[in-house]
């Protein structure tokens, strides 16, 4: 700019966020996929691959020779320097659990034992004890392959699907991941299903356990831990159910085993059906493939769907084949993408009208048309009107998608994109969204929720934390709030009782979610700025003011992590230790999210805001997008997933903001 010069720094600064903002959504527009939405890699948690190739490997549907190629890259890029491999890609330390299945699955890949980095991972294995201390799900996928011995487990009783309703600990409460996780184990556990033996197997049991396999007290080991795969250790309330239960396994006459495992198929079976047979999540989506492969020619139809459908878990990316934590996030990303293309100057520049145009068609086409059948005998909420993670033909809805898919439709409305959300649709999720709110004013993320706190005394994962229960979040009542509050203008009058009830339950749950240091810990990403951007948008939307003692608390503790080259960074330990771990470096999306929530708390810190801004600027790349850096999902406390759009539509949203700020 040849007049640079004669601009003053903020002027010539706000004129260069106006360029990258530019650049930003010309990058966008050349990442948009035909069908509207922003596909990314989803990749992170490590113990998803090696189950998909266990299953490839038992249905002897091995991948062909280049996928095969490219998944070993993948652990091969992902081992740390020891040998091992972590619970998530970027690991601060070996996991058991990973490091002994990825074994495993490298060699049903066809790597040879003698590999160097084969040979480096079976020596860390050793030097830790053996697969004896991998984390249950590890051993469970074991037992499964023939690796490990049923006997070396805890039970894991079908009949717990036949308790009443009334019975606190009725899987049906379970937050759904973990309740469609433990149904088809439960099945596979009742049934004692492991595949044939063979060459390989034989050699793995060698090879894992030291030519010890034949002399292994399987029982003794049904606790053994290693130590990274012990971040929730044994509780005594569940060695006191592990100990009932496995009594009951051993009587010689199960009389409901057969109703039981019934029971489960049944609902095994209503899942694939209502998902597309994609299933809720990665580890049901092996598991049930599993389960109709064991059915013999019964679940011949239902595998080969399942198997298909399992394809869309797979995502080629820069470090390898990946299965991925979701079938992807395309609602989720388009849903931020467009929100933070409304706030720039350009929403109506007609170079960036045909992105808008796709992005409408998929907000708009992949709502949720009606609710699954008879809904309450499958433990379901209900669906219609609601929107997913990623899209229609999956079909669950959640909470936080269905109000910022409701927020997006409510942006494009005044701007003719035809045809629209209907509008009964419209009133369909506000319905949804109002049935959603907890007890204590907060929203979970699928469903209400079912059970009590303590039922974490009886998470038997090891490796992750508040599974057992949906629990109300930060982020997800935030999103409700903000959608509720555009609900009673766009229905003036329809809602306004029932809106305004929730919104003094939310505020209050909001507020009682500050911690001392004025910070909101996030649960779906790290961590801190996250959360805490989230309840300064809620605040926000309730009307709170910038005066407020929350709002200057909460810019406070920002304000304070701000580093001096205007960014924010926070390690993935954070969610793991629950306190704040500063990263090597600043990151964009945190940087963006600490930024919006200063502007959301009206921060008057322009400095601080101005920096955050250079900041921004300065990491995009020429082509106008933003480098890869390290994750920022985070699922459970423990396991960080990639979130591959943030850095690229995060930093547009928050140099929008701050340029009408
Ligand atoms: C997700 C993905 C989406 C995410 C958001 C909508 C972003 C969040 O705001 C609410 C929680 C939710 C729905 C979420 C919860 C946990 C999931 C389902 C995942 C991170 C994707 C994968 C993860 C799932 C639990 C992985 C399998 C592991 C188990 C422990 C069952």
């Amino acid at each position: 700019m040849s007049t640079a010069h004669k601009l003053s720094p903020e002027t010539e600064l706000r004129a260069e966020a106006r360029a990258a903002m530019e650049y930003a959504l010309q990058n966008l527009s050349r990442l948009q996929s035909e069908s509207g939405s922003w596909p990314g890699d989803y990749g992170g948690p490590m113990f998803l691959l090696p189950m998909y190739v266990g299953l490839c490997h038992a249905t002897k549907r091995l991948p062909d020779a280049h996928k095969a190629e490219r998944m070993k890259t993948y652990f091969f890029n992902v081992q740390r320097k020891d040998g091992s491999i972590g619970l998530h890609a970027e690991s601060s330390e070996g996991s058991m659990f990973c490091t002994s299945l990825s074994y495993v699955a490298l060699r049903m890949l066809g790597a040879p034992a003698s590999d160097p980095r084969v040979t480096k991972r079976s020596e860390r294995i050793h030097a830790n004890g053996t697969p004896l201390g991998a984390a249950s799900w590890g051993k469970f996928t074991r037992c499964v392959l023939g690796l490990y011995d049923w006997e070396g487990i805890h039970a894991v009783p079908p009949e717990l699907w036949l308790l009443p309703w009334s019975a606190p600990m009725h899987p049906g409460r379970f937050w759904c991941h973990c309740r469609q996780v433990y149904l088809p184990m439960a099945w596979l556990y009742g049934s004692r299903s492991t595949m044939p033996t063979d060459a390989l197997v034989e050699q793995l049991r060698e090879e894992l356990y030291d030519g010890r396999w034949s002399s292994i007290r399987w029982a003794e080991h049904r606790d053994s831990t290693s130590g990274a795969d012990d971040y929730r250790p044994l509780t005594q309330a569940l060695a006191g159910v592990n100990a009932v239960m496995d009594r009951a396994e051993r009587l010689p006459f199960k009389p409901l085993r057969k109703r039981a495992l019934a029971e489960c198929l049944k609902h095994i079976q209503f899942e694939d059906r209502v998902t597309s047979y994609i299933d809720i999540g990665p580890v049901n989506a092996v598991l049930n493939a599993f389960v109709h492969f064991f059915r013999g020619a019964e679940g011949r139809d239902e595998l080969e769907k399942k198997m298909t459908a399992n394809d869309v878990y797979l995502w080629d990316g820069h470090d390898g084949l990946k299965f991925q934590g979701y079938n992807g996030s395309e609602l989720w990303d388009t849903a931020f993408a467009v929100q933070a293309i409304f706030a720039t100057p350009f929403a109506d520049d007609p170079r960036f009208a045909s992105m808008l145009e796709k992005a409408h068609a998929y907000v708009r086409d992949n709502q949720i048309l009606e609710d699954v059948p008879s809904l309450d005998e499958h433990y379901r909420h209900a669906s219609k009107g609601g929107w997913p993670f990623s899209n229609r033909a999956h079909g669950w809805p959640i909470t936080d998608c269905t109000s910022e898919g409701f927020k997006c439709a409510l942006l494009f409305e005044p701007r003719g994109y035809e045809p629209e959300v209907p509008l009964e649709l419209l009133r369909d999720s506000v319905k949804l969204m109002l049935s959603w709110q907890n007890e204590d004013g907060g929203w979970a993320t699928y469903e209400l929720q079912r059970s009590g706190k303590w039922l974490e005394q009886l998470n038997p994962s090891q490796v992750f934390g508040e599974i057992m229960v949906d629990y109300s979040y930060v982020e997800c009542t935030s999103a409700s709030v903000q959608a509720l509050v555009k609900a009673k203008r766009r229905f003036p009058g329809e809602f306004d009782v029932e809106i305004d009830a929730a919104l003094r339950r939310a505020e209050s749950y909001l507020r009682r979610q500050q911690r001392p240091d004025g910070s909101f810990e996030g649960s779906w990403a790290v961590c801190f700025t996250y959360g805490t951007w989230f309840a300064m948008s809620a605040l926000e939307a309730l009307g709170v003011t910038p005066k407020d003692g929350a709002m200057q608390r909460a810019a406070q503790f920002l304000l304070e992590k701000q580093r001096p080259d205007g960014a924010w960074g926070e390690a993935g330990d954070t969610c793991r230790e629950r306190r704040w771990v500063e990263a090597k470096d600043g990151q964009v999306a945190q940087t963006s999210w600490a930024m919006l929530a200063l502007m959301k708390a009206g921060c008057t810190d322009h400095d601080a805001l101005e920096r955050a801004a250079r900041f921004l600027i300065s990491r995009q790349e020429t082509d106008g997008s933003w480098a890869r850096e390290p994750l920022v999902g985070v699922f459970n406390k423990t396991c960080l997933i990639n979130y591959d759009n943030y850095r690229h539509y995060f930093p547009l949203w928050a140099l929008a903001e701050w340029s009408k700020h």
